[in-house]
C-alpha cells in the first residue's frame, strides 16, 4: 500500500474517496474536491491505476468500507478500466468521471465507463464533469443526513435565485 499516498485535506474521517488513474487527471478531478468542500463533506484523494498497479488498487479498495468511506468517485481517461474495476471490487456506489484527451478525446473513456455489464454499475457523469460526481455523491450521503439535504436544497435554490435576478435585470425599465 506504500505506493499510494493518500491526500486527505480534511481532519475528519473521509466519507468519499476520489480516485483517478494518473496524476495527469488531478486538475480535472480537483473540481470534485472543491465541490465536496463546499458541502463540508470530508474526502480523500488518491491516484492509482487499475492497468498499471492492479494489486495495489485491489488492496486499497478492499479497505474502503471498513474505513468509513461511503461513496467512490473514480475518474480516468483513455481505456478507462479504473471506475469499473473499483465497482467490481466493492459494493459501495461508484460514480465514474470520463476524462478527455488522447486520439479519441474522451469517447473511449466515456464508453469504457458507462458500458458496464449488468450487475456492476458505474453511475457515469459527463466528460470531465467531476463537479456533478461530487454533487451526486453528496446526494447519496444526504439520504441519511438531513443537514446535507438542507445544504443541497439551498444549492439548488441558488440556481432559481440567480435566474430570477437575471430576468429581473433584463426586464428592468431603464434598460
Ligand atoms: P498518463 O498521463 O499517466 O500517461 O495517463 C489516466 O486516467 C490518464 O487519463 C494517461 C491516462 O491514462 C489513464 N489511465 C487509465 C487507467 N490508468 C491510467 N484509464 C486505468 O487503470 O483505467
Amino acid at each position: 500500500m506504500s505506493e499510494i499516498s493518500r491526500n486527505d485535506p480534511n481532519a475528519r474521517s473521509p466519507k468519499v474517496a476520489i480516485v483517478y488513474g494518473s496524476p495527469s487527471d488531478a486538475q480535472t478531478m480537483s473540481k470534485a474536491g472543491a465541490t465536496l468542500e463546499r458541502f463540508g463533506v470530508p474526502y480523500e484523494q488518491v491516484s492509482v491505476s487499475a492497468h498499471r498497479s492492479p494489486r495495489t488498487l485491489a488492496e486499497y479498495v478492499d479497505e474502503l468500507a471498513a474505513r468509513g468511506i461511503a461513496v467512490v468517485i473514480a475518474g480516468a481517461g483513455l481505456a478507462a478500466a479504473l471506475p469499473g474495476s473499483v465497482a467490481a471490487l466493492t459494493t459501495l456506489p461508484v460514480i465514474g468521471v470520463p476524462i478527455t484527451g488522447g486520439a479519441l478525446d474522451g469517447m473511449d473513456s466515456l464508453l469504457a465507463i458507462v458500458q458496464m455489464p449488468p450487475g456492476v454499475p458505474v453511475a457515469t457523469v459527463g466528460l470531465n464533469n467531476s463537479t456533478n460526481a461530487a454533487v451526486l455523491a453528496t446526494q447519496i450521503l444526504a439520504l441519511s443526513d438531513p443537514g446535507l439535504r438542507a445544504l443541497l436544497t439551498a444549492f439548488k435554490d441558488d440556481f432559481e435565485k440567480a435566474a430570477a435576478a437575471g430576468l429581473e435585470e433584463a426586464l428592468a425599465p431603464d434598460r
